[in-house]
């Protein structure tokens, strides 16, 4: 259905994996274009989680495509990184977790899908950079926004400015991922969170995403407020209901999404 996207579905957990093998899965617009039907047409009542990861053993995505941009003017190097950012934005805020697995390179806008996704793991073999200052440009996928948040402005002015990459070891240590794995192991890694999250009641981890999505920008007593009001919506649904009383009477339910 796609040329440059694998879907995989394993029950309730869709594996979406980028696919361009020559450039090392560079993202073009052709492939923005794809990623971007893909999550507008994805379905967050069927599946409660979303893996992403890159085709091969050696690069996740290894940034935007150097070939596309290179002949670009003002306006149309504009479009392309509206373009790139609006398909990340659809991803951070999907109804569904989505966990980055980040098999090789995650270079430029490799790094900045991975940052756009809930959760990131990686193999030993990974490495993260925004490399952009030595093509004359700076990080267009939202890099700027997005580094600073997970990593201190100290770390991400860094990273930004030398354009020098960083092993795994490096970005665990410094949060910009949760766990490094073995390559072999990535996936199953991968799996074993998904499968943790789809086990839980899906309405509950979609409200919990957008509260913590959302409260961030917010002030404190405004946040405090959103979660409140969201937190008493949650008594509202029937895995709540069902979820409880399960509880107390030392059985498991299987959620619903009701
Ligand atoms: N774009 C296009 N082609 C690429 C890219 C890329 N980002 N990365 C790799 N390729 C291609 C290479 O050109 C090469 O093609 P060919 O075989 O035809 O020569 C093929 O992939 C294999 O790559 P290498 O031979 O270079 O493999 P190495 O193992 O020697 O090196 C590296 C791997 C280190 C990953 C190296 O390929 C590299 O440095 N790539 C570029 C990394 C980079 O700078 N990425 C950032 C790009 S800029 C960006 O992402 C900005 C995002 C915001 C955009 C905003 C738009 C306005």
């Amino acid at each position: 259905m796609y040329e440059h996207l694998k879907i995989e579905e394993r029950g309730t957990i869709a594996i979406m994996t980028i696919s361009a093998p020559k450039s090392l899965n560079a993202l073009n617009s052709a492939i923005l274009k794809e990623m971007d039907d893909y999550l507008t047409h994805f379905d967050c009542n069927r599946f409660r989680c979303l893996i992403v990861t890159g085709d091969g053993e050696k690069s996740f995505v290894a940034g935007a495509d150097i070939s596309e941009m290179a002949s670009l003017g003002m306006l149309e190097g504009q479009a392309f990184g509206a373009r790139g950012a609006n398909v990340f934005r659809k991803l951070e805020t999907l109804h569904v977790p989505v966990i980055a697995a980040v098999n090789g390179f995650a270079l430029g806008g490799g790094c900045e899908l991975a940052m756009a996704c809930d959760i990131r793991i990686c193999s030993d073999n990974a490495r993260f950079g925004q490399p952009e200052v030595g093509l004359g440009i700076i990080p267009g996928f939202s890099g700027t926004v997005r580094l600073a948040r997970l990593v201190g402005m100290g770390m991400a002015k860094q990273l930004i400015y030398t354009g020098k990459p960083i092993k795994a070891d490096e970005a665990l240590r410094i949060g910009l991922v949760n766990a490094v794995v073995p390559q072999a192991e990535l996936m199953d890694k991968a799996m074993e969170i998904a499968t943790q999250i789809a086990a839980n009641a899906p309405l509950a981890v979609k409200a919990a995403k957008l509260c913590i999505n959302d409260e961030y920008d917010m002030a404190a007593d405004d946040a405090i407020q959103n979660e409140s009001v969201i937190f008493g919506r949650c008594f509202a649904t029937d895995d709540q209901k069902q979820g409880m009383k399960a509880f107390l009477e030392k059985g498991k339910y299987e959620f619903q999404g009701k």
